[in-house]
């Protein structure tokens, strides 16, 4: 059975700091930014704040490429702030988690700078170096066929050396070789170094990519005549666990929370090894299976369509597995990677936009796990204009892929319009324009009055009307919704976070209910309408103690309607109201 913690009924407010709010005008958000906005998000009713990277960094990918683990870059402050935003967080009771990104370094860290310097270098060993092959005409070839998840082959020749280093990401992210022990020893001082100084936990960057599978062999031919994902050799590799229990018996130490990200496994077995309650290892894992759903296997930039009733499958295999297997999930589906969901799976019309963001929080809200609010989120942000130029686009995964189309398929014009739909609906920069905080200031209030810089990247023009303050002042607001929601999931958490999870009509692809059943019998019935449409709906006989019918939340009625339709076994749902 599932052991209860304080962890497994927290909510994790997410902040990507470029984007939160920026106080000292020079166009890019900051610590001091996020310290005035402390307040807004305690009353939220989130638990755990974790900010995406803020340490010293050449910002290739964003933060994700850090060229010094014990320090904040200076476009974020200094450790001064860093130290009062944790003294900030915890007077307020919240949390504090780290983004540890330690599958790959920044090029420009010392440890790697010393590592191309020369083969025999302490450090040489400190990153994954392979010689050239070379095919039958005598030209130099790479050492395998994985491609990088920023387009372009995994590996880059480096002249000095004449090796080729590992990059799974770009070519500034080389990957860390964590079949050296130095290497481990080096990760495990940088948790404490942190844990010390007051962060209460971790997440961690793509963290089942760190054991690559020895002799790094050619990855599965999906796309012939082209490079392959490789995925298979270093997703959940060969000493993945050993390392995750390293790190484990450090946390525990400390009572840290901790949360991985798993991208390229939807095996549920090989998830729990990471996330079992008695293994050790993490707390939880991001799995990629529903955000995996609308591209193609290891391309996200061919769509496919969306369904409904696969997400409930999905959802349904996660929450029944780790709560019978002693695992535990967490629960997202925005983040920095990802776009907004009221556009992408629901409407950002003028008229569903709020009652898809209600719908979603609903569909969220409710199941076990751990929940994980992303900014922007609360208040129902939508993703960039679909008339948005690209160069309006700064994502090096976008800018990338971009490139590549334009050097091989110049002329293919049906491509291109495809793959710049495939940026609007699920390219991470719509997760990363700058917070809207108000409507009245140009800049919505992201920087100050009058920058010195523009935001580093534009704000979304529907600022005017769609920004947290209108939110807050709204009670009908999806902000007030969350907000709701939270102190319900508190209330009720034998319900909302232990209980027992059923999905409902798993082959309905416009409607998805679920059933929340605690041991004591008490149940909450979800159902939401994710169409632009009003439709019918038979409800099964179970009755519910909570449920949510109008979007407003009414955590106390026992729906009497419920028992009326129960002769008919209808009950309309309406547009998008869950
Ligand atoms: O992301 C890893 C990852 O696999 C993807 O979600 C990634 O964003 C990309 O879309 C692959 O197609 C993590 C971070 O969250 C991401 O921001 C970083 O860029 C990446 O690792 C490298 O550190």
């Amino acid at each position: 059975s599932i052991k209860r913690t304080w962890w497994k009924e927290s909510t994790v407010y997410q902040i990507y700091p470029a984007s939160f709010k920026d106080s000292n005008g020079d166009g890019w958000g900051d610590l001091q930014g996020v310290i005035s906005k402390l307040d807004y998000i305690k009353n939220l009713g989130v638990d755990i704040v974790w900010l995406s990277p803020i340490l010293k960094s050449p910002q290739q990918d964003m933060g994700y490429d850090i060229s010094d683990y014990r320090n904040i870059d200076t476009l974020y402050g200094d450790m001064d702030d860093h130290d009062a935003l944790i003294k900030g967080l915890h007077e307020r009771g919240l949390k504090y988690v780290l983004d540890l990104v330690v599958n790959h370094s920044s090029d420009q860290h010392p440890w790697f700078q010393q590592s191309r310097l020369s083969k025999d270098n302490p450090y040489r060993d400190w990153y994954i170096w392979r010689p050239a092959k070379y095919d039958e005409d005598g030209t130099r070839m790479p050492p395998n066929n994985w491609e990088s998840a920023f387009s372009g082959s995994v590996w880059e020749w480096d002249e000095t050396t004449q090796e080729y280093y590992l990059h799974l990401f770009a070519k500034g992210q080389p990957d860390l070789n964590w079949e050296n022990p130095k290497v481990v020893a080096a990760v495990h001082e940088i948790i404490r170094f942190w844990l010390d100084r007051g962060v209460d936990g971790f997440r961690m960057d793509v963290i089942n990519f760190i054991s690559k599978e020895p002799g790094l062999p050619d990855g599965k031919i999906t796309k012939p005549g082209f490079l392959q994902s490789g995925v298979e050799h270093f997703a959940c590799g060969p000493r993945l666990h050993e390392y995750l229990k390293g790190i484990g018996e450090i946390l525990r130490e400390y009572d840290a929370f901790s949360v991985g990200e798993m991208p390229g496994v939807h095996d549920k077995n090989e998830i729990l090894k990471g996330v079992g309650q008695d293994r050790g290892e993490l707390a939880m894992a991001f799995n990629f299976e529903i955000v995996d759903l609308d591209h193609a296997p290891g391309s996200k930039w061919i769509p496919r369509q969306f369904e409904v009733k696969s997400l409930k499958q999905v959802v349904h295999k996660w929450q029944t597995f780790m709560l019978a297997n002693g695992g535990w999930n967490a629960i997202y589906l925005e983040n920095h990677d990802q776009s907004r969901t009221v556009s992408r799976y629901c409407s950002d019309s003028e008229e569903y936009r709020t009652i898809s963001a209600k719908m979603l929080a609903s569909h969220l809200g409710f199941q076990s796990g751990t929940l994980f609010v992303f900014q922007g989120q609360e208040w129902a942000q939508a993703n960039v204009p679909r008339d948005w130029p690209l160069d309006k686009y700064k994502d090096i995964e976008v800018r990338n892929h971009w490139d590549e189309i334009m050097r091989k398929y110049p002329d293919d014009k049906e491509l291109q319009e495809r793959t710049k739909k495939q940026f609007w609906l699920i390219g991470r920069d719509n997760a990363r324009t700058p917070v809207q905080w108000v409507g009245t200031e140009p800049y919505a209030g992201f920087t100050t009055e009058n920058p010195s810089k523009k935001p580093w990247m534009d704000v979304h023009p529907d600022f005017r009307i769609w920004n947290a303050e209108n939110a807050v002042a709204d009670p009908d607001s999806a902000f007030h919704y969350w907000k709701k929601l939270l102190a319900l999931r508190k209330k009720e958490k034998d319900t909302m976070i232990y209980g027992s999870f059923e999905m409902l009509d798993i082959d309905d692809d416009d409607v998805a209910a679920y059933v929340r059943t605690a041991d004591s019998g008490r149940r909450a019935l979800i159902i939401g309408n994710w169409k632009e449409k009003e439709l019918w709906w038979p409800v099964p006989s179970p009755q519910a103690d909570l449920l949510i019918d109008d979007g407003k939340l009414n955590d106390t009625t026992v729906l009497t309607e419920f028992r009326n339709y129960k002769d008919t076994n209808k009950v309309k749902v309406e547009d998008g109201k869950s």
